[in-house]
C-alpha cells in the first residue's frame, strides 16, 4: 500500500497528499475505515490510488497527537509566535501556550517575529528573553517577514514536520505562513475574532512547503489557561527545566515542600524568576512564595 497525508479536510471533502509523486488526489475512506474513526487533516493513511484523481483509503496510522482547535493530528511542530513590539511581549502568554503544547504532545517552539522594528534597547530585550528560554529547554528562532531574514533556518528546522501557528493576533503568524509557502492566502484568512472563520468550523489544510513539510492555515490558540486543559499538579510536568531536578518528594509542587530542588535552582539562578512566578500564577498559587527566593 502507498502512503498519503491529508492536507485538506472540509465537509465531505478529503484531500491526500501522496508522498510518493507528491501530488493530490481525494481520498475515498473504505467502510470498514470510517467505521474505525474520523478521519482529519494530519492523518497518515495507507491506500491505493484507484484513478487519476482518487485514492481509496484502506486504514489509517495511530496518531501521535490531536489538536481540537483547529482539528489537526499528528501535530510535530507548533510555532508558537512572539513579537517583543507590535504587540508588547506576554510571557505570561507565552508560558501557557509552552505547557499547553507540551501537555498535547506537540513540540513548541518559540519564533520571534518583527525584529525589524527592534531598537538597540528592545534588541537587548529579545536577547533577555532568547537566552532565557534558551536555557528552559526551547528552540528559539528569530524571523522577520518584512527584511525576509530568518526564513531559510526556519524552513531548515522545519523539514519534514507537520506544523501550525499559535500567538496572539498580530504577531505575524498569517504573514510567517504566506512568506513560509509563497502564497498569499487573503481569501482564506481566517477570522481570528469570531473564530467562524471557513476552516475553524468546518476543516483546515495543510500546505505542503520547503522539504517535506506542511503547516496549517489556522492558527492556534491566540490566548490560552494552561488549567483549562488539564489539573494543577500536571503544570510541574511541563515546565522543561524542571524535570532537570530531583526533589525530596517526587510529586513536589515546587511551592512549600521542603527540599525542593527546583526551589533551590530559582534562588540559585540556574530557574530564571520570570518562569517560575509564572509557574505559580498558572496554578493560582500564593505569588508570595517567588519573593522568598527572588530578590
Ligand atoms: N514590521 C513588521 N510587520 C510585520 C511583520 N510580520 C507581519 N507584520 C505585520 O503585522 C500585521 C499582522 O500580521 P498578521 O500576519 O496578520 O498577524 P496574525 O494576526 O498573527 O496572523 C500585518 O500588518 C503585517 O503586515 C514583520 O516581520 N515586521
Ligand atoms: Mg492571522
Ligand atoms: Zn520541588
Amino acid at each position: 500500500m502507498k502512503k498519503g497525508l491529508v492536507i485538506d479536510r472540509e465537509a465531505q471533502m478529503i484531500g491526500v497528499y501522496l508522498f510518493e509523486d507528491g501530488k493530490t488526489y481525494r481520498g475515498i475512506p473504505r467502510k470498514k475505515v470510517l467505521k474505525k474513526t474520523k478521519i482529519y487533516a494530519g492523518d497518515y493513511v495507507l491506500g491505493e490510488v484507484v484513478d487519476q484523481n482518487s485514492f481509496a483509503i484502506e486504514d489509517l496510522e495511530e496518531r501521535k497527537n490531536f489538536l481540537v482547535r483547529p482539528p489537526v493530528a499528528n501535530v510535530d511542530k507548533v510555532l508558537v509566535v512572539m513579537s517583543i513590539k507590535m504587540p508588547e511581549f506576554d510571557n505570561f502568554l507565552l508560558d501557557n501556550l509552552l505547557v499547553v503544547y507540551e501537555h498535547l504532545n506537540a513540540d513548541p517552539v518559540i519564533v520571534f517575529n518583527k525584529i525589524d522594528l527592534l531598537d538597540q534597547r528592545e534588541i537587548k530585550e529579545l536577547e533577555k528573553w532568547e537566552k532565557l528560554y534558551k536555557d528552559a529547554g526551547y528552540d528559539v528562532l528569530k524571523v522577520s517577514v518584512q527584511k525576509n531574514t530568518g526564513f531559510e533556518e526556519l524552513k531548515k528546522y522545519l523539514e519534514g514536520a507537520i506544523c501550525v501557528l499559535a500567538g496572539p493576533s498580530g504577531v505575524g503568524k498569517s504573514s510567517i505562513l504566506s512568506k513560509l509557502i509563497g502564497i498569499q492566502l487573503e481569501t482564506r484568512e481566517v477570522s481570528e475574532k469570531t473564530e467562524r472563520g471557513r476552516h475553524t468550523t468546518t476543516g483546515v489544510r495543510l500546505f505542503p512547503f520547503g522539504k517535506g513539510s506542511f503547516i496549517g492555515d489556522t492558527p492556534g490558540f491566540s490566548s490560552v489557561d494552561a488549567l483549562y486543559f488539564m489539573d494543577k499538579k500536571e503544570v510541574r510536568l511541563y515546565f522543561r527545566e524542571f524535570l532537570r531536578y530531583r526533589c525530596k518528594f517526587p510529586d513536589c509542587t515546587h511551592t512549600r515542600e521542603p527540599e525542593c530542588r527546583v526551589k533551590e535552582a530559582v534562588s540559585a539562578g540556574e530557574i530564571s524568576c520570570e518562569r517560575y512566578r509564572n509557574y505559580l500564577r498558572i496554578i493560582r498559587e500564593d505569588m508570595s512564595i517567588a519573593e522568598e527566593i527572588c530578590q
